[in-house]
């Protein structure tokens, strides 16, 4: 039976207390840490050689899926009742409702180093020290809204322009492709600064921290960020019932991007799956 992946703001009490209480056991046991480490490993940018899987590139939707499929087996090794929710930011905008409570996972950080000191996962309380970071911070830092240059959360209309664009992808399958639903979603546009960020990336900058940057796995809302952000893949199949994951077939010798991106039958790594088998996940989970 597939379980079901929940909007944070819909979860009990009792609900939320047992998904923090596997995170923190995740960590507990050294796992958690994995995941930061993987996720630092493979931060690959279109400016360095060498295979991009996870961003910029046109495997960063089946990537964090097989990632968070991942974290959601070790929480459920703990706890076999939790799966991962998601943060609806079109809907839920507000720095302090769910999930920025502190029986969730507490607020924005404090002002003088952004140290965030409420909730669970609060430095004081013990049981989350960063010990994976690209910075030599101990502690979770946040910096919801960016207080000193504010920035919005992406809106609905900015989710639904990626979800009407009825291509996967698109060359040069990078940061810099114009047109596809990977990089509508994930969000690198033109121009600089804060008007650059569009959906996914927008959403990393406005929780700021650790969010911004490869270790951003360090704050637990990265993967109620990256449900989220997987349901718009089920909803964009959904549109766009006969489109298919991008290039379907490796860029040709001589291609700039060839070496650089992974097909759609080729091995995803660090996994053993390609992501034409992680298109349709609807037999693990589905999105309530
Ligand atoms: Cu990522
Ligand atoms: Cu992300």
């Amino acid at each position: 039976m597939a379980y079901t992946r929940k909007d944070v703001t819909t979860l009990t009490s009792g609900e939320r207390r047992r998904f923090v209480n596997a995170l923190l056991e995740v960590k507990r046991r050294g796992e958690y840490d994995e995941f930061v480490r993987t996720h630092i490993a493979y931060y690959t940018s279109d400016g360095e050689a060498g295979l991009r899987t996870a961003h910029m590139a046109p495997s960063f939707l089946p990537w964090h899926r097989q990632f968070l499929l991942d974290l959601e087996r070790a929480l459920r090794r703990v706890d076999p009742s939790v799966t991962v929710p998601y943060w609806d930011w079109t809907k839920d905008r507000d720095a302090t409702s769910a999930p920025w409570t502190d029986d969730l996972l507490g607020g924005t950080g404090r002002r003088s180093d952004r140290r965030v000191t409420t909730g669970p996962f609060a430095h004081s309380e013990g049981n989350w020290p960063l010990r994976e970071n690209v910075t030599d911070e101990e502690f979770l830092t946040r910096d919801l809204g960016r207080r000193k240059d504010p920035l919005a959360l992406p809106t609905r209309g900015d989710l639904e322009e990626a979800l009407d664009d009825p291509v996967y992808d698109a060359s040069p399958w990078n940061s810099t492709s114009r047109t596809g639903f990977r990089n509508r979603l994930e969000g690198w546009g033109s121009g600089r600064g804060s008007t650059s960020w569009r959906n996914h990336n927008r959403v990393h900058r406005w929780v700021g921290g650790v969010m911004v940057g490869g270790a951003s796995v360090n704050d637990p809302v990265f993967w109620m960020v990256h449900a989220f952000i997987d349901l718009q893949w089920t909803r964009w199949q959904l549109r766009h019932p006969d489109a298919r994951y991008l290039p379907a077939t490796p860029p040709a010798l001589g291609d700039a991007q060839h070496g650089r991106i992974v097909a759609r039958h080729q091995k995803l790594p660090p996994w053993d799956v390609t992501p034409d088998e992680l298109e349709d996940v609807s037999r693990i989970y589905r999105y309530a």
